[in-house]
């Protein structure tokens, strides 16, 4: 073996550099902790074979960058110091911006409905980086384990990993690009699952279309209207009392004819299975799942049961392969109903009404030697939902061998792209929700999932017609595409939203049936080589410092989508930062101010089909089209992969891949086949050629497939002219287009302004957001030294609330409030929002939030209920009031949260989550200040009070999350005797222990 076996050295070293093997090919490597540690690590569950993680290959690279470790506390902290002006990517399903640095993140799949900027932990965990060093090359690094880790990249070009020990860590790299480290990862972890054709259609959902006649009657709608579409979703309600792999004998009486008729009209039936199964004997499931041993286990080793949609569920334990065996045919059988696909939600796995939103760590799974063996659930819980969704795609299989699976996932792990496609879960509609949606798919891409989308719209919330338009132009271009909202929303179909919507979307998704070719080639490279499908702009250009933060665009290939994701900004005021090269923008007479713009990049030549309704209409010979564009050498190509679009014949040759290329010589331009491969012969078909100019530009050619077609290049004062007459043709269509009218300001629907853009208050410390059309709320609190959002909601339920009275959700909460001041920071100011909301009875609730410029760590909050016009029938009193302030704060590490302080009386207190709710008065109120600490992050969030206002203190621990309430006296207020109390909050440290 190689030389690095010397830095082994004594058994009670604690901090060093790491050791490497050289593993899987040239350029990666392991590192693990001297000196027994790669021993005593556990099994891979990234990786496709946990063998090519242990077995070291010959070599005789040594690593550029090697990562030192300390261990402490049985804790393993791994650090890798980069060169300055690298850039970071990764780290899998995070919300906010796309470039890493400045984030911290926590792996620890989590039901995280609503999620903002700053959530750290979402559904799905990827404890992997990409370095974007400064020269263009790339590193990627992996912490190969299941457990909880940090991800910490608040520093300047550090990367580091805290997890339990020992887990060893893989680079990949340096090398030349982006998507060399890509290839890479996927020798390791896999490709994604080859798609179903249709499965790149678009797809309607929502929870629920909830009888057989309904979802005819969408699917029915989409053919009547000429709008695209593929597949509709069954959620949850299609089962008889939650009850999965069962169905509601009145709504759904007979779902074999229900999905026979779907596949008449060219639909594919996708349903809901969620592993939560109902704790009911009788339920065959449950009968069966109890006969077989299949349950997860308490510590006391009987089944877990939690509460779940059906009320009290077991959890089947999928780290044991005679579980997956038992699920896999449970699938088998329910698929003969006509099933296309089926969808695992709920798998991190999301348990109600307990404080960490999943079930106890301490639950033991009885897993498979090859997983790790019988663990306790911290250690599986990362990885339960990829082994849900692995179970559900082999039942899938057994089914119907020649068919492929198609799963979608909500929690997944780094390598659940080998068994499903995922979506960004719970988001909301909104504007800034949309924006995310962008970054959020990138860099799934870029942690080896390429096949996920948003829910088109946004899931929480009502979506106004731009948002909604908007998010379809740009989602029609992201890999998966499905339009998704929550219960007791509005309708949000593509016509749901008013005709000018309707033909926004309409347009946008005839672009993506175009398209279809394209992006189904794109997925077979991605399956076969590992190549990403949606790329940030930058992997254009990896060199370029000015394109690793650009969020409002990306590539799909060598296509590039350029959107607007800002309301009231469409494509005709946004201005196109493009990477260097030839980047010649195309349409298909379709520009809108609200879909965005699309370039083809020069050297390229992409396949384009004929605008179908759905994917099962294509024939291999319809026409085909190729888009071309040449670099500066005269000079493209570019590939097509055909095949049934479905099965696996495509395994066997079954398939034909071409490659096309054009060239320039004494102005001719010649496109011809240059490489076949694949069994396929080459269908009888017209081919169309469109050479792009610029500007939309084009020079036409038909002829026939396979044959070479020539076009005659114009002189340079003809190509100068054409583009200028497109161009200007382009603004034209622009001005004279339908835009989607803007009625965000709709009064009276409350739904309607989930849109509206919050008031922002940032001092570079604190950022908040403030929404004062509904109740004047506080729905983000971000520390930004700490990068933790202490509180995050939607705009209309939970968040900083006030009330003016005892009981839950008084008046306050939710009335409009006018901002009657409202200062940004400048020149020693402070920044401030000053609100007040009529509360009826001739009261108003007045807040001021402020972060003083003196002390900028802390804001402040002074509230009062005043009197404006009380009757002199009352003697000038109001009615009885209180003032409750409301704060819900999310729990990021619930079994690791306390609330501490000291009661008036001296007597010192902490209070954790089992205490449910909590009242402290009198000589026990908290002596002006109390704190919500958070062990694993060793931080405070202090809030500090005049006892002097406050009655009582209430605790209350929820669903992830708990209130820290305070109370005013109750009394009615007058002119002079208002009810005030002022307050404030700051994050401390405190120390790790
Ligand atoms: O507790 O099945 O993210 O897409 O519509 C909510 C109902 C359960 C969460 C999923 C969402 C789905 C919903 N589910």
């Amino acid at each position: 073996m190689a030389d690095h076996e010397q830095k082994a050295v004594t058994a009670d070293v604690s901090s060093g550099d790491m050791i490497f093997q050289p593993i899987l090919e040239d350029g990666v490597f392991r590192f693990d902790c001297p000196p027994n540690d790669r021993d005593a690590a556990y099994p891979s569950l990234s990786f496709v074979d946990s063998k090519d993680r242990e077995t070291p290959i010959m070599s005789h690279k040594a690593p550029l960058y090697t990562p030192s470790f300390e261990c402490l506390l049985e804790k393993q902290i791994v650090k890798i110091e980069l060169p300055s002006g690298t850039s970071f990517y990764g780290t899998g399903e995070v919300s906010g911006q796309l470039e890493r640095t400045g984030k911290r993140v926590f792996t620890w799949n989590t039901d995280a409905w609503g999620y903002g900027s700053g959530t750290t932990s979402l559904y799905q965990s990827h404890p992997w980086v990409i370095a974007l060093l400064p020269n263009g090359e790339a590193l990627g690094v992996l912490a190969d384990t299941t457990q909880r880790c940090e991800v910490d990249l608040r520093k300047e070009s550090r990367i580091q990993f805290v997890a339990p020990s020992s887990y060893p860590v893989i680079t990949f790299g340096p090398f030349p690009s982006p998507t060399a480290v890509l290839i890479a990862l996927s020798h390791a972890i896999g490709s994604v699952f080859m798609p179903p054709k249709w499965s790149l259609g678009y797809q309607q959902c929502r929870w629920s279309y909830d009888s057989d006649k309904r979802v005819l009657e969408i699917a029915r709608t989409f053919r009547e209207k000429g709008i695209p579409c593929d597949v509709i979703w069954m959620d949850i309600d299609y089962m008889d009392g939650f009850r999965c792999f069962t169905f509601d004998k009145d709504r759904f009486p007979n779902p074999k004819s229900l999905v026979d008729d779907l596949h008449q009209i060219g639909f594919k039936a996708i349903w809901m299975l969620d592993p939560g199964i109902k704790h009911e004997e009788g339920y065959f499931v449950y009968d069966s799942g109890s006969k077989t041993d299949v349950w997860t286990q308490k510590a006391d080793g009987r089944p877990f049961v939690g509460e779940v949609w059906p009320g009290p569920c077991v959890f089947p334990d999928f780290t044991q392969s005679k579980v997956r065996s038992w699920w896999a045919s449970l699938v088998k059988d329910f698929t003969s109903n006509g099933v296309d696909g089926i969808w695992n939600d709920m798998n991190e796995p999301a348990v109600f009404k307990s404080v960490t939103k999943t079930m106890p760590e301490s639950n033991i799974h009885r897993g498979d030697d090859e997983l790790g063996g019988c663990q306790n659930h911290s250690y599986y819980h990362n990885v339960y939902g990829m082994l849900m969704a692995r179970s559900t795609y082999e039942g899938m299989k057994l089914a119907n061998e020649n068919k492929r699976p198609f799963v979608l996932t909500r929690a997944g792990f780094i390598g659940s792209q080998r068994y499903a496609a995922t979506w960004t879960g719970d988001n909301l509609s909104n504007w800034e929700h949309l924006h995310m949606s962008i970054s959020m798919v990138l860099q799934l891409g870029l942690s080896g999932q390429p096949l996920s989308g948003p829910d088109i719209g946004g899931f929480g919330g009502n979506a106004t017609p731009q948002l909604f338009g908007r998010w379809m132009g740009i989602s029609a271009m992201f890999p998966f595409c499905r339009g998704h909202t929550e219960t007791d929303t509005f309708d949000h179909e593509p016509w749901s939203f008013g005709e000018e919507c309707e033909e926004v979307c309409c347009l946008a998704l005839k672009r993506r049936y175009r398209l279809l070719p394209h992006i189904y080639t794109l997925f077979f490279k991605a399956h076969t080589i590992g190549t990403p499908v949606a790329m940030p702009t930058f992997f254009a250009d990896p060199k370029d410092p000015n394109l690793r933060k650009l969020e409002n665009s990306f590539l799909l290939g060598p296509i590039l989508v350029y959107a607007s994701t800002m309301p009231g900004q469409g494509l005709d005021k946004l201005d196109c930062t493009l990477p260097k090269g030839i980047w010649l923008r195309f349409d298909f007479d379709d520009s809108h101010p609200d879909l965005p713009a699309l370039y083809l990049q020069g050297g390229s030549v992409i396949p384009l089909g004929p605008p179908h309704q759905h994917v099962g209409e294509s024939k291999p010979s319809d026409d085909l089209t190729l888009l071309v564009a040449l670099d500066e050498h005269g000079k493209a190509e570019g590939f097509l992969f055909e095949d049934d679009g479905d099965g696996y014949e495509f395994t066997k040759g079954g398939y034909l891949l071409t490659h096309y290329v054009a060239e320039l010589q004494s102005s001719v331009v010649t496109v011809r086949v240059s490489k076949t491969e694949g069994l396929w012969k080459r269908p009888k078909r017209r081919m169309h050629v469109q050479l792009l100019l610029g500007e939309g530009a084009m020079l036409d050619t038909w002829g026939m497939d396979g044959d070479v077609l020539q076009i005659m290049m114009p002189s340079e004062q003809e190509v100068y002219k054409l583009v200028s007459t497109s161009e200007k043709y382009y603004k034209t269509c622009l001005e004279n287009a339908k835009r989607i009218p803007e009625i965000e300001e709709v009064s009276g629907q409350k739904g309607l302004q989930l849109s509206r853009t919050p008031v922002e208050l940032n001092n570079g410390y604190w950022i908040l957001k403030v929404v004062p059309w509904i109740g004047g709320r506080i729905i983000s609190m971000t520390h930004l030294p700490s990068g933790m959002q202490w509180l995050h909601s939607r705009v209309d339920i939970n968040g900083y609330e006030e009330y003016s009275g005892t009981e839950y959700r008084s008046a306050g909460c939710s009335e409009e409030y006018n901002v009657i001041e409202h200062k940004l920071e400048h020149a020693g100011e402070e920044e401030s929002i000053m609100l007040e909301g009529d509360i009826g009875g001739g009261l108003a609730l007045q807040r001021k939030i402020y972060i003083p410029k003196n002390d900028p760590k802390v804001f402040r909050i002074d509230s009062s209920i005043v009197a404006r016009k009380v009757g002199a029938g009352s003697g000038g009193f109001s009615r009885l009031v209180c003032l409750r302030v409301h704060p819900t704060f999310g729990l990021l590490h619930p079994t690791e949260s306390f609330v501490s302080f000291t009661s008036i009386d001296g007597s010192k207190h902490e209070v954790w989550p089992e205490s449910g709710e909590q009242f402290y008065e009198g000589n026990l109120l908290p002596n002006g200040e109390w704190m919500l600490i958070d062990k694993c992050l060793g931080l405070g969030l202090v809030n500090r009070y005049n006892v002097k206002e406050v009655f009582k203190c209430l605790i209350h621990w929820g669903t992830g999350t708990v209130n820290l309430e305070l109370w005013s006296e109750d009394r009615p207020v007058s002119n002079q005797s208002p009810l005030r109390i002022s307050h404030e909050y700051e994050v401390i440290e405190i120390p790790k222990l």
